[in-house]
């Protein structure tokens, strides 16, 4: 039997809207949905691919137990269940539930069910060591916008449907399709503003595929903060900053004190910048409804807070926040970022110490990078077991080798996954997850981040294959075989207080269903007819609800959560990071600047297995500049060996004018191998970029704990050399 299904990608960011086609319960097929009232019939190559990877046959399909020789055999659900689950009450009550960590990967965060009960079952174990991807992705603007707004969560948007000037600070989105920003087609909304007159400027050390539709400014590498303090600058030298500012924020003065000395013709030897360009961007940002909206390359720097926080101290001065066409707040129709408001998530951040070492905690998450430490160290406090969610720390944190020795050394690892992969080939069970189109879902943690309020859910379109189970259900059965109920986890608090739920256990579906009855075009539980709960959004809007057609503006007062309502500018925090820049010395020995690049047939590190989407590419490499290749003795498609103070990687470089001089760009996720399951991907060679990234506490963003992984200073000599 042949039949099509509604349903959306949960790959990135924009959750494209899809058609699956289905045939005796096989995804055989997608194309974009054309009904979908935000992606219209647009879907990338990778979500296009998803296929592929649901029907791998390299899939883990069945619950695997790793032999002492290191590779994996079949085993019952029960058997897995029950050694894992007594292996977790000994550990309980041996060392104490704090002993065992989690790391939660990309997948699982857009995985609502999974995500949820990842927090609720974890934290009833006891787990208080929560690593992420976090870290290496968000963590770092969550702080930002924490500093300024005092809420965690209350992350602007860039409102591209109304801008007229779009400076891009660090993102690639005709590759990338933004993060946090739920923006689908989003090439078409940036080539909309050129067409209504306006810009798009790109500001990347790399003549990125955004760059060049648009227009490129390079700048160095992990230099932001001083072209950002030089705009300051020059708003406030050239009395540029509207009066209204000083109402709806503290602190204009000190930071007009920060960024005095740092005029255009002082910062330019450190971000290449010509002074002149700087000035009249200034200008143009305050003359235009402009948006300076940065991501992972304003997110991974090794001042990156600063960086984030400056983004919007611009957009604020140049009069740009809160207003139509600048940056905007999101309305989930959820109320989430209310909700988490009001149960204090918003304000649940931890600053490190570093008298006593403490790092940052940001809502819970631990920096990664030093995690395999952490698993070494002795002491009441040593991390004895590691349950990994959707997630391959060992491509994507720093922590890398390490990782792999560490968690050899641990009593317990268990992996939720699709696949064997780099990290949880080291676990002693790996246990089979469902691919997105086997679960329901809905965009839960990006409900504020749509520039038009939208809401869609979707059923599971297929059966799991093999015996694959939800994550959450298999973390629910995990607790009730460790002997514990749900940890009073704020979003079941929350729910619980109302409708049904108080009498139920609850369920992520049941919480879920609660938060559409109660938000804004809820069914109230019967107090607005009409309304909708989730069974009733599914089979009346099974395309999504537009919501409202743009968010609302002027609502600082009401969303800022500062006790006043007013952005804070004067952060003795800040102040001592732009200090710090000071303080940054030139390596000598590593005189090149190492990013990343995102490649849009990839992502991250686990689509590399499709065979549609490998077919001739380039091979893993390295881009440098053609008068760098040369003037290091280097050639085009030769080997070279990038070093830096952590590590050592050798690849193929390949020549490009599109990078800047001084540059290395190496696309992160690759360097696959070992056990992993992979087979088409473990074939393709390619190195793992951070193994050139920093574990050590001391060279992570101090305020969000990030790691640093772009401008990261390295040296490029030929292989053989
Ligand atoms: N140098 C450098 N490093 C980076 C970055 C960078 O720009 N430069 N980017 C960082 C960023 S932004 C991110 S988000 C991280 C990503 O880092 P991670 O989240 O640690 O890793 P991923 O590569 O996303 O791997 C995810 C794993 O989830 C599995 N998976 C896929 N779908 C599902 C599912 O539905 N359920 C389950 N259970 N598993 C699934 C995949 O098989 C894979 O093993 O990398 C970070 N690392
Ligand atoms: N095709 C594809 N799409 C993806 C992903 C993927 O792996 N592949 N990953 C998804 C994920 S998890 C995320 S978080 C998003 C991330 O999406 P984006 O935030 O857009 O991240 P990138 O594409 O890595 O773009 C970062 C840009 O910053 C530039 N850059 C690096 N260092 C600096 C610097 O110091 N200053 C400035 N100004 N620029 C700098 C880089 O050259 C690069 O162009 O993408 C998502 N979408
Ligand atoms: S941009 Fe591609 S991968 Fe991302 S949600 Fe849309 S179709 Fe999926
Ligand atoms: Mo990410």
């Amino acid at each position: 039997m042949r039949e099509e299904k509604v349903t959306f990608c949960r790959i990135c960011e924009p959750f494209c809207g899809m058609i699956a086609t289905i045939e005796n319960d096989k995804l055989v097929g997608l194309r974009p949905d054309r009904d979908h009232p935000l992606s219209k019939g647009f879907a990338c190559p990778k979500g296009m691919a998803y296929p592929h990877v649901q029907n791998d046959p390299d899939r883990v399909r069945f619950p695997q137990r790793r032999r002492p020789d290191g590779s994996f055999e079949r085993v019952s659900w029960d058997e897995a269940m029950t050694d894992i689950a007594a292996r977790l009450r000994h550990l309980r009550t041996e060392y104490g539930g704090h002993t065992i960590a989690s790391y939660m990967g990309n997948p699982a965060a857009l995985n609502y069910s999974g995500a949820l009960w990842g927090q609720v079952a974890l934290k009833a174990f006891g787990v208080t060591k929560f690593y992420s991807a976090g870290s290496q992705d968000t963590n770092s603007r969550l702080v930002a916008n924490y500093l300024l707004f005092g809420n965690l969560l209350l992350q602007p948007l860039p409102d591209l449907d109304h801008t007229e000037l779009l400076v891009i600070l660090g993102a690639n989105p005709v590759v990338s399709h933004l993060s946090l920003a739920s923006v689908p087609r989003v090439s078409d909304k940036l080539h909309a503003i050129t067409g209504r007159g306006g810009r798009v400027l790109v500001i990347d050390p790399r003549r990125t595929e955004t760059a060049r539709e648009f227009e490129w400014l390079p700048v160095v590498p992990d230099a932001d903060a001083w072209l950002l303090l030089s705009l300051v600058h020059v708003l406030f030298e050239e009395g540029l900053v509207p009066n209204r500012v000083r109402e709806i924020a503290t602190g204009v003065d000190a930071m007009r004190a920060l960024a005095a000395p740092h005029t255009p013709e002082v910062t330019h030897a450190h971000t290449g910048i010509d002074p002149e360009q700087v000035r009249s961007l200034a200008r143009q940002l305050v003359a235009r409804k402009s948006v300076v909206y940065g991501r992972l390359g304003a997110c991974l720097g090794s001042s990156a807070t600063l960086v984030n926080f400056l983004i919007d101290t611009v957009n604020l001065l140049a009069g740009n926040l809160d207003v139509r066409g600048g940056v905007v707040f999101g309305q989930s129709p959820l109320r989430l970022v209310e909700l988490a408001a009001r149960a204090g998530m918003g304000s649940d951040y931890q600053p490190g110490d570093p008298d006593t070492g403490r790092l940052p905690v940001v809502m819970g998450m631990y920096p990664a990078a030093p995690m395999a430490r952490e698993m070494t160290v002795d002491g009441p406090d040593q991390v004895r077991a590691l349950i990994v969610q959707g997630g391959n720390p060992v491509l994507s944190t720093p922590a890398a080798a390490d990782l792999a020795t560490a968690m050899q050394g641990l009593d317990l690892v268990v992996s939720l996954d699709l696949y064997v992969n780099e990290t949880n080939q080291y676990a002693d069970y790996i246990l089979p997850c469902t691919a997105m189109y086997e679960r329901e879902d809905h965009a839960l943690f990006s409900g504020a981040h749509y520039l038009q309020p939208f809401l869609q859910v979707t059923d599971a379109v297929v059966p799991a294959p093999g015996e694959c189970r939800e994550e959450w259900v298999i973390l629910q059965e995990l607790m009730e075989r460790v002997g514990v109920g749900p940890a009073p986890h704020w979003l079941v608090a929350v729910t619980s207080r109302v409708g049904r739920l108080l009498r139920m256990q609850p369920t992520p579906r049941r919480i879920l269903d609660t938060l559409i009855r109660l938000g804004t075009v809820g069914d109230r539980f019967g107090l607005r007819p009409g309304g909708l709960t989730f069974a009733e959004l599914l089979r009346r809007h099974p395309h999504g609800l537009v919501v409202a057609e743009q968010v609302e503006v002027g609502r600082l007062r009401e969303v800022v959560q500062h006790k006043n309502h007013r952005v804070a500018l004067d952060h003795a925090e800040i102040r001592a990071e732009v200090a710090r820049l000071a303080a940054r010395e030139p390596a000598a020995d590593f005189p090149l600047r190492l990013i990343g690049q995102r490649e849009p047939r990839s992502e991250n590190s686990w689509m590399h297995n499709v065979a549609t989407l490998r077919a001739a590419r380039d091979p893993h490499a390295a881009r440098m500049h053609p008068a760098d290749v040369v003037e290091l003795g280097l050639t085009h498609r030769g080997r070279v060996r990038l070093v830096s103070k952590a590590g050592a990687i050798e690849l193929p470089v390949l020549a490009t004018e599109d990078i800047s001089r001084g540059v290395v760009a190496v696309p992160h996720g690759w360097g696959h191998g070992g056990r992993g399951s992979w087979r088409r991907a473990n074939a393709e060679g390619g190195v793992n970029v951070n193994e050139l990234a920093s574990t050590d506490p001391a060279d992570l963003d101090p305020l969000a704990g990030m790691s640093h992984l772009t401008g990261i200073p390295v040296r490029a000599e030929r292989v053989g050399a």
